[in-house]
């Protein structure tokens, strides 16, 4: 049985991969708008991927005789100025994710709670990848500079980036 402060974190992380959700969709949706095809299909991705995070944690706060909470949607930010910027934003989320899950690890030893505390290293797994692929794409872009050819290799190239990423942590 979850303690009420556990049900309550728990619930609050699957608030906020409800909001990592839209906003991926959010950043999908403006680089298809924009003809990014590759970018687009890797943001359309990762915002399904955050959905499936949001409900491992619903499913799992359930089984445990907790109570999930779906959370409202948000409104996400809609216009991005660059792909540059998309994916920085996507990287400083990320990170934001990250402490969190260090947080909830942290209380549930805290709370002897190891079932939990077992189930979250998943997250913890899952926040290694996704901060390193972040990291790896902001490097290219950064390489690329103010190349405007780079951008039409950079958008064919990154959906391989999220694949392979995604093929490592299920190994
Ligand atoms: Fe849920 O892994 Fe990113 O945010």
């Amino acid at each position: 049985m979850l303690s009420p402060k556990i049900e309550k974190a728990l619930n609050k992380q699957v608030l906020l991969e409800s909001d990592s959700s839209q906003f991926y969709l959010a950043m999908a949706s403006w680089a298809q708008s924009e003809g990014l095809d590759g970018t687009s299909q890797f943001l359309y991705r990762h915002s399904d991927e955050e959905r499936m995070h949001m409900l491992k944690l619903i499913k799992f706060i359930n089984e445990r005789g907790g109570k999930a909470h779906i959370p409202e949607i948000k409104m996400p930010k809609q216009k991005y100025s660059s792909v540059q910027e998309v994916f920085k934003l996507l990287l400083e989320h990320e990170l934001v994710v990250t402490s969190e899950i260090n947080n909830l690890v942290d209380l549930c030893l805290k709370e002897k709670d190891y079932s939990s505390h077992n189930f979250l290293q998943w997250y913890v797994a899952e926040q290694l990848e996704e901060e390193a692929l972040a990291h790896a794409i902001n490097d290219k872009l950064r390489l690329f500079g103010d190349d405007k050819s780079a951008l039409y290799f950079f958008d064919r190239d990154v959906v391989a980036m999220g694949l392979a990423a995604d093929s490592t942590l299920k190994q």
